[in-house]
Parts: structure tokens; C-alpha cells; sequence
């Protein structure tokens, strides 16, 4: 009997579990589930108040899934998608929430998951060949495996700004914003940051606060959502069409999402044409905007055609020709940062109670007990909103100190970027998974599709061990190595890289810069991990119960 199956009966000691869950967010809970499917006995620890993840953190106003709700949204249960109401094209935050407490209800989640606790600590025992992991209370469990589930978008960053600390209004930052409704009628309020969350949020803020000025550094590309609400003969088309939709945004989509395949590339049709191609995306609004033509994000004079449509649009619809020249982007390729999905983003730079600054000629010096200075001058303000992103992919999991063989730490091995095999292991570092990890699709899909993949190829990779009797599970070095550089090979067959985002940990002093999702498609990655599997896990090291003994011995 492996020591898996052994920890497995009901009369595990306690504090003795074959898995623990990192988060419960969309990855952890249905990790939960899955397992819970095989017979194990899980624990699942979140850092948070409730379950929902990067839904439960971004409650900021106006914060939407840039992906349309009946493809963002959970399809391992035909009841659940048949049954769950979505209300919107896009759903608010907070049905985003609501569907994630309902989950936790419906499948009976809650008694394996222990809330507001965070993982300070896993070290991996190679004389038990198990993991023991130390939580912020103090306690410390045992667990054969570790599934990472902490999300990409978790680990807000505070912007390290001369005298924020000083300022005396209040400060909200997107990515951790409070539980409250907070109202900000008649304040002065300044955004600095115009991402998605500064994108998303400034038309609501615009609407309540007296005045709203928007510190912008680099601007962006963004294509209208045209949301509205769903009619109950969308919402019924769409399910009777679910085992297509779905089949097609696992196994054919570059992105998880279903859409048309373009098979033509923009310099392949006449400037009509084209421009009639991009109005209709442009009217139809979401992120399909990109996928008009096959080498948008590939070819240079491609993009351009795409990239001067949508400066154009910028330019119409600003009335202030400095205000729209300020916004139009310049300095990257569209889609090379994801693109942004809003909703009345440009027309509200036409508000006489919004001013747009330009940080990028005019820096913030510092902030005021009530003002944010910049190029000299005092932007005075009684509120101050951060949406300057997150430490993305690799954030939450750099803050746990995570100590595979030998005592190295996650950390340490990643100093010079992230490496993994497929996304999933880091050699090392034995029976410790990720989902959607770096060098996995991830970020660059629709995040729900990419999940279920993960969890689903985790869960069948237990069952082999369990069937065979494998004690621990390894990502060979070698594979590994193959991997990360295939990664950065097709990254770089890409025009993404010549942006400075988040997808290359540009917007972290010191952080190293390595594209870190892998951009080969969800497809076509697909394929990959099935076919790792189907060669019976070839790239990982599998070792047997006698086996593991001796390698800790040794
Ligand atoms: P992003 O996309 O990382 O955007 C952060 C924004 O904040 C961006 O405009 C940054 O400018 C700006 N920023 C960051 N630090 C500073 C400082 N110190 N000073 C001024 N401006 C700053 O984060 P979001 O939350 O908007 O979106 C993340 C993802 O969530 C998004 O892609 C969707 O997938 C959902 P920069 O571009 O670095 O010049």
C-alpha cells in the first residue's frame, strides 16, 4: 500500500491530509471537488474572508471579467452551467462572488475550507517524502502533496511612492479594495494607474466624485464591452450550444474563448475591407476585437493597421485634442498588453469633472498630506485610488517560503525568472503542484478553461500514482529546462514581448524579465500535457515508496 493510500483512510492522523489546497478561488475549489472525487482527504486554506479568490479581493467600482460570463464560468458540472442564471454579457464583481459562494454551497465545499489563514510555509520532508506546511496561526499540517492554487492576479502591489504614507484621505487600492460600498460623492479623487482596474474603474468613480483627476504613465488600448443585460433566449441558445462552446474553447481556441478562427491576416484585405472588419468588432465590442485576423499579434504591420483603428476611435470619441492624443497608445503593439474591455472609458475624459495627467513627461514627485504633485504642480485631492496592478503570476507564490529538496527555496531557484515544466512542477520541489502556473497558458486564456485543465490533468496524474503505487512525483530537470526555453522561444516568434507588462514582470523593480505565460495556445498546450500523460508521465521522475527511501537516504 503507498503511503498515499495509507493517509487516505479515514483514520489519517490528524493534521495529517494526502493533499493541502493553496486558495479558493475558481483553482482551489474545484481542486477540492476533484479530489474530494478520488477519495482524499484535503484541506484547503485561504488567505481571505470567503472563497472567490481575485473576485473576492477586486471589488472595486465598476470591476467586470473582461471574458463574457456563459464561457467564464465553471463546465465540469452540466446542472451548474445549465442552471446558473448570469444576468449580464459581462457579470458585475459581485455575481462573479455570488457564483463562487454558490459553488461552495452547492458542492458542499466549505467543511474542508478554513478561511482567513494564510500558508507561511511548506517545507518538503524527503525522509517522509511529504510536505509540512506552517500557517499564519501557527499550526502546522502534513500533507503528501501541495497544490498551489493562489491565483495570477492575487498579490496587489503597492506603488513605492515619496510620501504616500503621509496622505491623509483615504487610500484604496483595486486589488484589495474594502468590503464596505464606499461613496465618493462630492471628494476630489485622484486614480493613478490605467490598467484594467483604472480603465474599468474611472467612468463609475467619475460619476460620483467632484472632481477626478487620472495619473496616467502609459496608455491603453481598449475596446468597448458593449455589455447589457442577457435575455433568457440568449442565455438558453448559448446552453443548447454548450458541449460545442465548451469542446471548442478547451481543445481549439488559442484563448479559451470561443469565437471565429480567422484565417486571414490583416494585410491580406483592402483598407476597406478592413476597416468595415474592425467596425463590426469594434460595434460587436469584447476581446474578439483581436482575433479579426490571424497576425495581429504577430506581424508588426499587421498590428499597426489595428493599432491606428483603434487611436482613431480614441480621437473621435475625446473631444480635447491633447486630452485624446494623450490617450491614444504609443508605445506598444495592441494586444502585446492584454487589452482592456470597458465601458465608457475614452467618453468619460469629456466630463468636465475629469483631468487626465500625463506622468510619463511629468512625474509624480511625491504625495501631499492632500495633494499628489506632479511636474511641479499639486493635484489637490480627499481620496486616493491605486490601481497600479499586482505582482502578477509569481507574486502569491514568492510571499509562502516554499523549500523543496535539499532546503532550496522556491524563491532562490526562480531569482533569475520562474521555471517549471509545463507549468505544473518545478524540479525540486516533489509533489507540489501549480495551477496555472507560469509557463502554463494561463493569464493569457480564459482563466476558468485553463483551470479545469490543470486540476483535471493533477487529479488523473494522483489517480496513475495512486494505481501504481508512486510515492513522490518529480519534474526531471532536463525537461524542465527544454521547457522554460521553448516558452521563451514562442514568445518571442510574438510581438508581446516588446511591451514592458506584466506578462514579463516589467512593472516590478528587480524583478526579473522573462515572458513567463506560455503563449502556444490553450490547444495546442492541451495536447502537450494529454500527451505527457499518455507516455506515462514522461518528463517526471515517478518514484516508488522502496525508491523514495533510498533517495532520501542517499
Ligand atoms: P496593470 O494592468 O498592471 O496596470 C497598472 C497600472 O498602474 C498601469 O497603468 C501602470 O503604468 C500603473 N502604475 C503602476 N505603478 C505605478 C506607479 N508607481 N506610478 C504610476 N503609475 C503606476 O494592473 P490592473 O489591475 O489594471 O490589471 C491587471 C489585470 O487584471 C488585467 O490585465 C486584467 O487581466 C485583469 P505602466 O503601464 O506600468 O506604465
Amino acid at each position: 500500500m503507498s503511503a498515499l493510500q495509507s493517509v487516505s483512510r479515514k483514520d489519517h492522523a490528524p493534521g495529517a491530509y494526502d493533499v493541502v489546497v493553496v486558495g479558493a478561488g475558481f483553482a482551489g475549489m474545484y481542486m477540492l471537488h476533484r479530489l474530494r472525487g478520488l477519495g482524499l482527504t484535503v484541506r484547503v486554506y485561504e488567505q481571505g474572508g470567503d472563497v472567490g479568490g481575485t473576485w473576492y479581493w477586486n471589488r472595486y467600482p465598476g470591476a467586470r471579467c473582461d471574458v463574457e460570463s456563459m464561457q467564464y464560468s465553471y463546465s465540469f458540472s452540466d446542472e451548474l452551467q445549465q442552471q446558473w442564471n448570469w444576468s449580464e454579457r459581462y457579470a458585475p464583481q459581485p455575481e462573479i462572488l455570488r457564483y463562487a459562494n454558490h459553488v461552495a454551497d452547492r458542492f458542499n465545499l466549505r467543511r474542508d475550507i478554513q478561511l482567513n489563514t494564510r500558508v507561511d510555509r511548506a517545507a518538503f520532508d524527503e525522509s517522509a517524502n511529504s510536505w509540512s506546511v506552517t500557517m499564519s496561526d501557527g499550526k502546522t499540517v502534513i500533507a503528501k502533496y501541495v497544490v498551489l492554487a493562489t491565483g495570477c492576479l492575487s498579490n496587489a502591489r503597492m506603488p513605492d511612492i515619496k510620501g504616500l504614507s503621509d496622505f491623509k484621505g483615504r487610500v484604496y487600492h483595486t486589488g484589495h479594495w474594502p468590503h464596505e460600498r464606499i461613496d465618493f460623492t462630492g471628494l476630489r479623487v485622484a486614480v493613478i494607474g490605467t490598467g484594467s482596474s483604472g480603465i474599468q474603474s474611472v467612468p463609475v468613480i467619475a460619476e460620483q466624485a467632484s472632481h477626478l483627476t487620472v495619473f496616467q504613465r502609459t496608455a491603453n488600448f481598449s475596446i468597448p464591452a458593449r455589455n447589457a443585460p442577457l435575455t433568457e433566449e440568449e442565455r438558453q441558445a448559448f446552453r443548447a450550444k454548450y458541449p460545442e462552446i465548451r469542446r471548442f474553447a478547451r481543445e481549439v481556441a488559442r484563448n479559451g474563448i470561443y469565437t471565429e478562427m480567422p484565417d486571414r491576416g490583416a494585410l491580406d484585405d483592402g483598407d476597406n475591407e478592413r476597416r468595415a472588419k474592425y467596425e463590426q468588432r469594434w460595434a460587436r465590442g469584447g476581446l474578439t476585437f483581436m482575433s479579426v485576423y490571424n497576425n495581429l499579434g504577430l506581424d508588426k504591420a499587421a498590428n499597426d493597421t489595428a493599432a491606428n483603428f483603434v487611436r482613431e476611435k480614441i480621437a473621435e470619441i475625446v473631444r480635447d485634442p491633447q486630452t485624446a492624443k494623450l490617450l491614444q497608445p504609443n508605445n506598444h503593439p495592441i494586444g502585446s498588453k492584454r487589452i482592456c474591455i470597458d465601458t465608457d472609458y475614452f467618453a468619460t475624459f469629456n466630463r468636465p469633472n475629469v483631468t487626465l495627467v500625463d506622468i510619463r513627461s511629468n512625474p509624480i514627485e511625491e504625495i501631499l498630506p492632500n495633494a499628489v504633485r506632479a511636474g511641479g504642480k499639486d493635484y489637490e485631492i480627499d481620496a486616493l485610488v491605486l490601481a497600479t496592478g499586482f505582482d502578477a503570476m509569481t507574486g502569491s507564490v514568492a510571499k509562502i517560503d516554499i523549500r523543496g529538496r535539499h532546503g532550496q527555496t522556491l524563491n532562490q531557484k526562480w531569482a533569475e525568472g520562474p521555471k517549471t515544466y509545463l507549468g505544473l512542477m518545478s524540479a525540486g520541489f516533489p509533489n507540489l503542484f501549480i495551477i496555472t502556473g507560469p509557463g502554463s497558458p494561463s493569464v493569457l486564456s480564459n482563466m476558468i478553461v485553463s483551470i479545469e485543465q490543470h486540476v483535471d490533468w493533477i487529479s488523473d496524474c494522483l489517480a496513475f500514482m495512486r494505481d501504481r503505487g508512486f510515492e513522490a512525483m518529480e519534474a526531471e530537470r532536463e525537461a524542465e529546462e527544454k521547457w522554460v526555453a521553448h516558452v521563451n522561444e514562442v514568445a518571442h516568434t510574438t510581438l508581446y514581448p516588446q511591451a514592458n507588462s506584466w506578462y514579463m514582470g516589467a512593472n516590478i523593480p528587480d524583478k526579473p524579465q522573462i515572458f513567463m505565460p506560455y503563449i502556444g495556445g490553450v490547444g495546442v498546450y492541451r495536447q502537450i500535457c494529454n500527451g505527457v500523460a499518455a507516455k506515462g508521465y514522461e518528463g517526471f521522475v515517478m518514484i516508488a515508496a522502496e525508491q523514495a527511501q533510498r533517495v532520501a537516504t542517499s
